[in-house]
Formats: structure tokens, C-alpha cells, sequence
């Protein structure tokens, strides 16, 4: 966004505090939720310059994303003069849903002159859910209208913009939560207490969690892994990982835990076309050499997997730097992936992108573990983490997906063809639930594979249990998989 654009974005929060549109105590939500803070657009009315000034904002959004439309329709009621100030201004012909129906004459529930397909653009003051956006969709798509995208104020950032973007519409916000609670504080309109329980219950109370079964396919989104890695705004290595993952119709990565280099290059090559990805733990080596790291990157080239160290960094930003460049292990030398903590907060990205992001490396951060009992940070602080470094974090460790945005990879561990766990708090669970059921994209398999008799047999029978559950997942019988 232009420095003119943000300063102009500031002053209106201000004036939007100034004339009570946002309020700090305890308020009830339509959902029924209590809330520390509350906006209440529903003043703007009573002072039409600000009105005018809102109104430009939302335009100037409308012309920066490029937006093409038919036609544009504000939420009733708060949302219908900005959406007629900015039809007026700009000659855009304009619908108007109806809240109820007419019990005479021509019953519509749309107002307006329209034609079956036109695309027609949503205006909305406040989104919490995101579920008032999705009911005037509901009612322009039975009247034939489309709708791709929505404007609107202000996003309380509590699930609606990845709620509407699972039913195909993008949510464009003006000002976001953090980004207002951002500027009041600085203005001192707000103190250091209140900034942290909003943004705590914010946090907190995410609307929008994935969770039901198999949630893609009801919505008919899932896309395919190929189709994934062309996504325009996909980092490179994750679009690379998912070309492998579709070309060797493998999702699945081994965890090479086992202590020396030798044992770790045999079982590379020998499982090597039955992987999309290697997992070691080089601090489990009796034996390292960086003549062992040139060897496992040469395999990685000849069976076309990617290399992850799961090194967990969990340090401030200038030491995990030194960690992941330098000791004796030079990790960002020759490991694609490597993985990191939330804990200590966007500065262990920070100082792992200043190394890896020149050598187009990528990191999983950790939102949550297999073990029992994990504090790992969760989903929501992983997925803020991920989305602002989405340029060196390619996706997660996690239980089950986390973020519905398809650009980022979701990684399980804990898994093996039977439910259960070991003496030490590891919990398992299987390939089909994890990807089929959990929506992850990538099964990690140590002592399930390491531990058979014959590791490749068990190898791909990992493979093919989580290729299977990938199809299921797609809709698409395993039948057609050619390699069954
Ligand atoms: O939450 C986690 C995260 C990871 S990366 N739980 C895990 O088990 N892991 C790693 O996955 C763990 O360090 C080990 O290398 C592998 C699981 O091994 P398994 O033998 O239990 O399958």
C-alpha cells in the first residue's frame, strides 16, 4: 500500500474513534459473543463527510485490486449509503437486496436491473464471520448474479476473510483489527492493556476453524496438488515439492532417524522413489562428515525428493541464524526445508529468512505436535506467523490443516498404518485420517517404515495409503490410480 494510502487509512481511524464508531467495554455481537471491543458503523450517517471519505477508500481498493464487476450491492443496512455514494460517484449501477419481501406487487428480493451471469460486487461495513456477506451472496446467487469478491470497512480478522474465501468469494478489508488497534495505541487513544485483551480475544476467538470431514469436498475446492503448485503467489519450493508429490504420487516423507551415515545414504537410495521428501535429524549421526551431506544431496537429485532437516529452531533471530548457517552442520547448505517454533515470535523467521531466503529454502513453522500434552503455539499464531513471512514459510507441522490457503503445505507426523502411540507420548494415527479426513497434504513416517522387516515393502504401502486417501479426498476413486 502507498505511504499516501496509509496515512490516509490512520487519520480515518482516528476520526472513526472520534465519533464513538469504535468502542472499547463489553459489548454482545449479533452471534451473541461478548466482545472487549465493538464497532458501530451505523453512525456514519450522521456525519456525511466522513461517509464520502470512507466511501473514496473503498473505491481506491476497488481500482487497486482491479476488480471487474456488473454491478455492486451493500450489506443492508449500514453498508447501503456507502455503497450508493460510491455508485453515484462513479456511475456503477448498483443493486439492492431486500431484507424481506414485498407482500405485494413484484415480491423481488433484488432491486435493479441485472442480466443472468453478471458479476456483482459486495459491499459490507464490518465482517466478523463473514456470514452477512455470505447471505446477500446467497440471495444474488438465486437470482442468477455471480459474486467473486467483497469490500469491506473493517475485518475484526476472526475467521471471515478464509471463511468466504472456502465458499469462493475474496474479502478485500480496508483496515484490519491489528492494524487499528496499531494506530490507536500509538495515538494513545488506547493503553498497553487494552491493545493485549483485544488482540488476545482476537486471537482467541477465531470463528472459522477446520474442522468438519472431508470439508473441501462438500464445498467442491479441493484442488489438486498440480493444480496447487501453479498458484501464483505459491513459494517456489512449495510448488516444486508438489510437482514431485504429483509426478512420484507420493505424499509421503520418511523420518531418517537413525544414527549413522551410512545407514541414512542406503535407506535414501533404496527409498528414494517411493518419497517425495527425507526428514533427518543430523544431530542423531554418530558420524557426520559435510562429505555426507554432498552425498545426500546428490541422491536427492538422482530419486527427486527434497531434503528437511528438522532442526526446531526455537531461538531469537540472531542465534538461530548462526544455527542454521554455521557449527559444524552448515544446515542451509544442503537442506531444501528446515522447521521452527512460533515460540519466540516472528523474529526466529526473521533471522532464518536472512539465510535461507537467498538460497530459495523454505521453512515449516510448528503449530502443533504429536506428542501428548504439546504447548506447541497452535494454529492461529502459526498461521499469522506463516501468512506475514509467506515468503520463506511454506506451510506447517501439524495435526490436521490448518489454513484453507492452498499456497501452504501441511505436514503430520505421528502416523503409521495402525492407531496408537510408543512408552514416550508419541500418539499415531493413520495415513487416511490424516490426509483424508485431517486435510493435511503429507504423511512423516519414522519407526513405521524404519522399523519393518522390509523397509521399502512398508515404504510403499505408507505411499500408497496416503496417495489413496489423497484421491479419496479428490473424489477420485483409487481405481484409477494406474500404479493399483
Ligand atoms: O509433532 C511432531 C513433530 C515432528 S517433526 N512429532 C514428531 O514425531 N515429529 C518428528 O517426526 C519426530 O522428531 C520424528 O523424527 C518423526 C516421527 O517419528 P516416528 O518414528 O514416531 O514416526
Amino acid at each position: 500500500m502507498s505511504a499516501m494510502a496509509n496515512a490516509s487509512i490512520d487519520s480515518l481511524i482516528l476520526k472513526l474513534h472520534d465519533v464513538n464508531a469504535v468502542k472499547f467495554g463489553e459489548y454482545k455481537m449479533k452471534s451473541g459473543m461478548m466482545t472487549p471491543i465493538y464497532f458501530d458503523l451505523r453512525v456514519f450517517v450522521s456525519y456525511p463527510a466522513l461517509m464520502n471519505e470512507v466511501s473514496s477508500l473503498i473505491y481506491q481498493r476497488v481500482q487497486k485490486e482491479g476488480l471487474q464487476f456488473d454491478s455492486l450491492c451493500g450489506v443492508p443496512y449500514t453498508a447501503l449509503p456507502l455503497a450508493t455514494i460510491i455508485s453515484s460517484r462513479h456511475e456503477l449501477p448498483m443493486l439492492i437486496r431486500r431484507k424481506e419481501t414485498k407482500d405485494y406487487g413484484t415480491k423481488r428480493l433484488v432491486e435493479g436491473s441485472f442480466r443472468e451471469g453478471d458479476t456483482c460486487l459486495i459491499i459490507e461495513d464490518t465482517v466478523t464471520t463473514g456470514s452477512s456477506i455470505l447471505e446477500t451472496a446467497e440471495v444474488l446467487y438465486k437470482e442468477g448474479l455471480k459474486v467473486t469478491d467483497a469490500i469491506v470497512l473493517m475485518d475484526r480478522e476472526q475467521g471471515g476473510v478464509d471463511m468466504l474465501a472456502s465458499r469462493g468469494i475474496r474479502l478485500h478489508p480496508v483496515i484490519s483489527m491489528f492494524k487499528l488497534l496499531d494506530v490507536l495505541l500509538e495515538a494513545k487513544r488506547i493503553d498497553a492493556q487494552t491493545d493485549e485483551s483485544v488482540r488476545k480475544f482476537i486471537r482467541d476467538n477465531n470463528t472459522f476453524r477446520y474442522s468438519c470431514e472431508k470439508p473441501c469436498l462438500e464445498q467442491n475446492l479441493e484442488l489438486s496438488y498440480a493444480d496447487r503448485a501453479k498458484l501464483p503467489k505459491i513459494h517456489p519450493l512449495a510448488s516444486e515439492l508438489l510437482q514431485i508429490m504429483e509426478k512420484k504420487q507420493s505424499n509421503l516423507c520418511v523420518s531418517a532417524d537413525v544414527t549413522s551415515s551410512e545407514e541414512l545414504l542406503q535407506l535414501a537410495d533404496c527409498l528414494g522413489p517411493k518419497i517425495c521428501m527425507l526428514k533427518t535429524h543430523v544431530d542423531i549421526l554418530e558420524d557426520y562428515t559435510a562429505a555426507f551431506s554432498e552425498k545426500l544431496q546428490a541422491l536427492a537429485k538422482k530419486h527427486n525428493f527434497l531434503i528437511f532437516e528438522d532442526r526446531k529452531f526455537a531461538d531469537i533471530g540472531n542465534t538461530v541464524k548462526h544455527q542454521y548457517e554455521g557449527g559444524l552442520y552448515q544446515i542451509s547448505s544442503w537442506s531444501h526445508i528446515v522447521n521452527a517454533h512460533a515460540v519466540p515470535g516472528p523474529g526466529v523467521l526473521k533471522g532464518l529468512s536472512a539465510v535461507g531466503k537467498p538460497l530459495g529454502r523454505g521453512c515449516l513453522l510448528i503449530a502443533q505436535m504429536s506428542s501428548q500434552g504439546s504447548l506447541a503455539t497452535g494454529e492461529y499464531t502459526s498461521a499469522v506467523m506463516a501468512e506475514e513471512q509467506s515468503d520463506f514459510v511454506i506451510g506447517f507441522i501439524c495435526v490436521s490443516k490448518l489454513t484453507k490457503r492452498p499456497e501452504f503445505i501441511h505436514m503430520t507426523p505421528g502416523v503409521q498404518l495402525h492407531a496408537g502411540g510408543d512408552v514416550l507420548g508419541q500418539q499415531y494415527t493413520t495415513p487416511e485420517d490424516v490426509i483424508y479426513s485431517k486435510g493435511s497434504d503429507v504423511i512423516i513416517v519414522g519407526r513405521g517404515v524404519l522399523e519393518a522387516s522390509d523397509r521399502l515393502t512398508a515404504a510403499e504401502a505408507y505411499r500408497k495409503s496416503g496417495w489413496d486417501a489423497y484421491r479419496k479426498r479428490l473424489g477420485q476413486s483409487s481405481q484409477q490410480d494406474p500404479r493399483t
